[in-house]
């Protein structure tokens, strides 16, 4: 296990933490239903800071103190393991994650105190789950009452720790980028099996599942957010997640989905005709929201900000739609007025990362937008939308939505699109429809 990298983010997140002190905990089992669980997904936050996959896990930061970093784990036990796998235990955790100490999580409650005077103010997840702001509160009081005659102080005020560990997180290192290229390959490999596997009377869920398949064969662990399949008019439901109703000829296909490798994601759309070959209307909005991200992806450079891409976006869109005579006026009026927004409601851009929408703040300490540095990741994903019940559009646009999306690093000169390769422009996409989606097994 490489753990340079997660002692650097610690000693980072230590400077900036000051003398308050922090506390990260790690995710718990989520309950799908009755005695069964979702499959487990570590926080992003503890995996940035530890690399640490495993439950029941606390990991505490303590600048003021010799000790400054302390991890509470599962201890070993054989009958727990024997149903729900091998733990780390406590002296492997000592010797693998490079912390100053390690102790059994069943020690929280007792070494906490002990860990907390000194500290003028504490850092833990705010606004996630209050039930945990509420339990620390009351072990604040409790540690109050016991250490009062020590004549030592305690925390005086709570902050939020997401904000802090969110901005160490939007310049990713090279190990980041490595795991985001590897969840991008496996992208790669699903969304052009899903064009071969594609074609009419085939069910939304089948091409989820033959592209979800190939995620896993391309080497990632598996989705990175719940998989869009959405055929025809259906692409008009920004979420659509049913992805179960059959595919008719003549339709498009909107697929966003993205692989998850070590818990870095990908996001990615394409849409595709079902039946392998764009209508002409399908081809001119096709085409229209195509040179809109490509105008966009330009835009993303160092000094440049998320706003100027989705600038672009607006300009190139709204220009397009009043040439398809889906607006009326001049381009000044239509953007000023938002006239757009019937048919592109969303932004155009999201932090990528960990998280699907990375958790990174999208203004500086100082209020100002963050312009664009070597490092920083996030999507394009223009779109247009028609629907199929929009009586105010020509009959040939009705029922047409369409998005593309790519992931972008920036880096020292410009920008590298980490999902290239997945086919985008009209005739590529054509191509890859005519695939035998066997030769992908
Ligand atoms: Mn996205």
């Amino acid at each position: 296990m490489e753990t340079t990298s997660y002692i650097e983010r610690r000693n980072e997140l230590l400077e900036r933490i000051g003398s308050g002190m922090a506390i990260v905990m790690a995710s718990s089992h989520k309950q799908r239903s009755h005695d069964t669980e979702y499959s487990y997904r570590q926080d992003s936050n503890f995996k940035y800071l530890t690399g640490f996959n495993e439950p029941e896990s606390i990991l505490v930061l303590t600048p003021e103190n010799e000790v400054k970093t302390t991890l509470f784990v599962r201890p070993k036990d054989e009958l727990a393991e024997l149903w729900s796998g091998k733990r780390m235990g406590i002296s492997k955790a000592q010797e693998l994650l490079d912390v100053d100490d390690v102790h059994s999580i069943e020690d929280f409650e007792r070494i906490l105190p002990e860990l907390m005077p000194g500290h003028d103010s504490l850092y833990m997840d705010l606004f996630e789950d209050s039930s945990e702001v509420v339990k620390m509160l009351e072990r604040c009081k409790k540690i109050q009452m016991a250490k009062r005659k020590a004549k030592v102080l305690l925390p005086s005020s709570f902050k939020n720790l997401r904000s802090e560990i969110g901005r160490m997180r939007l310049k990713k290192d090279q190990n980041e980028i490595l795991a985001m290229r590897k969840a991008a390959s496996a992208t790669l490999l699903g969304h052009k099996g899903a064009m071969a596997f594609t074609g009419p009377g085939r069910n939304e869920r089948e091409v989820q599942a033959y592209m979800e398949f190939l995620f896993k064969m391309g080497g990632a662990q598996g989705t990175a957010y719940e998989s869009i399949v959405a055929g025809g008019n259906n692409a008009n439901t920004l979420h659509y997640v049913n992805n179960n109703e059959n595919l008719k000829d003549g339709d498009l296909l909107l697929i966003d989905a993205g692989a998850e490798f070590n818990l870095y994601a990908a996001d990615v759309t394409r849409t595709f005709p079902v039946n392998g070959k764009f209508s002409p209307a399908q081809r001119d909005v096709y085409q229209l929201v195509l040179e809109a991200q490509k105008a966009s992806i330009a835009m993303a450079k160092p000094g440049k900000t998320l706003t100027d891409v989705h600038k672009e976006t607006l300009k190139v869109l709204t220009d397009g739609l009043i040439h398809l005579k889906v607006l009326e006026g001049s381009l000044e009026e239509n953007l000023e007025q938002h006239l757009y927004r019937r048919f592109y409601p969303h932004g155009t851009s999201h932090w990528l990362g960990l998280d699907v929408h990375d958790e990174s703040p999208y203004i500086t300490e100082t209020l100002d937008e963050y312009v664009f540095e070597e490092g920083m990741v996030f999507t394009i994903e223009p779109g247009l939308y028609f629907p199929a019940t929009d009586a105010t559009l020509r009959n040939e646009l009705q029922g047409i939505g369409i998005r593309i999306e790519d992931d972008i690093l920036i880096t020292h000169n410009g920008h590298e699109i980490l999902t290239a390769g997945i086919p985008k422009e009209i005739k590529e996409v054509e191509e890859a429809c005519k695939t035998d989606y066997k030769s992908f097994l």
